[in-house]
């Protein structure tokens, strides 16, 4: 009888281990750079394929069991991803796509309709009012631009651009309260406040390498990815703290919705991991 007991209170203990597994690593990705999940649970990931060459970009999803599929191609370098709604937005090199639900896509902001040609379009964020902020890392040394985008594609404007000369090549970005965003820069690994009125940008803290992608945890930490020595940095009392060693090339991270997994693709190994927030 006690054995019994023993045996069920074990079963029982282990079936509330069992209830939410960590998901597993994806595997073989085509130059993977961001990542999403939708309302739905859907993880979405933009691949780049070849560096350069059009045409053979895609975003893959995965859906909540874990099958993966092609879910829209034919693009040329898609990089950042955000969500509006059911629609998808890319930054693929040179312009912004929305993607429906099904999978089509249609050219949302065109080059030719940005203030001065972007060139190395990267992190794209949404604010609630539905406009699109998006990065452009320039040539990755030497000067970039941010850009906002208005509700509906239209306005294209500049928020700031090498004449602050803090702008060398802007990566991921991240909304703070209402006027301000978060901005990494690929080149000095320098995280700035960029006021959204002004372009105005101020120091925040140093040291994040090739900083990629930002994400805040439900508990207020902010997390940067390096792509360029593929670690992953908290900041802590102002200063980059090494959080995780080991990828290839660590590029845009993310949470999962519940904020319990940080995701990060690993370009150059080609895949998606999940790390447990702790
Ligand atoms: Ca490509
Ligand atoms: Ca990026």
């Amino acid at each position: 009888m006690k054995k019994t007991l023993l045996a069920l209170a074990l079963l029982q203990a282990l079936t509330v281990h069992a209830i939410e597994p960590i998901p597993t690593k994806i595997t073989g990705l085509k130059t993977p750079e961001s990542v999403v999940q939708g309302k739905d649970g859907s993880i979405y990931i933009s691949e780049i394929g070849e560096f350069g060459k059009d045409g053979d970009g895609q975003i893959s999803k995965v859906d909540k069991k874990g099958n993966i599929a092609v879910f829209a191609k034919g693009m040329d370098d898609p990089k950042g991803l955000a969500m509006i709604g059911d629609k998808l937005y890319v930054a693929d090199k040179n312009r912004v796509l929305e993607v429906s639900k099904d999978g089509s896509w249609q050219v949302y902001g065109a080059q030719m309709a940005f203030p001065s040609t972007p060139v190395f379009l990267n992190d794209i964020e949404a604010d609630k009012l539905g406009s699109l902020y998006v990065s452009d890392s320039g040539d990755l040394k030497s000067g970039g631009q941010i850009y906002k985008i208005a509700k509906g594609g239209a306005p294209i404007t500049l928020i700031a651009d090498s004449k602050n000369p803090d702008i060398l090549a802007p990566n991921g970005l991240l909304f703070e309260g209402r006027n301000h965003l978060l901005s990494v820069d690929f080149e000095s690994g320098i995280l700035y406040r960029v006021n959204l009125s002004t372009g105005a940008t101020t120091k925040i803290a140093e040291g994040f390498g090739g900083g990629d992608g930002i994400v805040k945890t439900k508990a207020g930490k902010i997390i940067i990815s390096d792509w360029k020595t593929g670690k992953i940095y908290e900041l802590v009392a102002g200063k980059a703290r090494l959080m995780k060693e080991g990828y290839q090339a660590a590029a845009d991270i993310a949470l999962t919705n519940d904020g319990k997994y940080l995701m990060v693709p690993d370009m150059k190994a080609g895949e998606l991991d999940f790390v447990e927030i702790k």
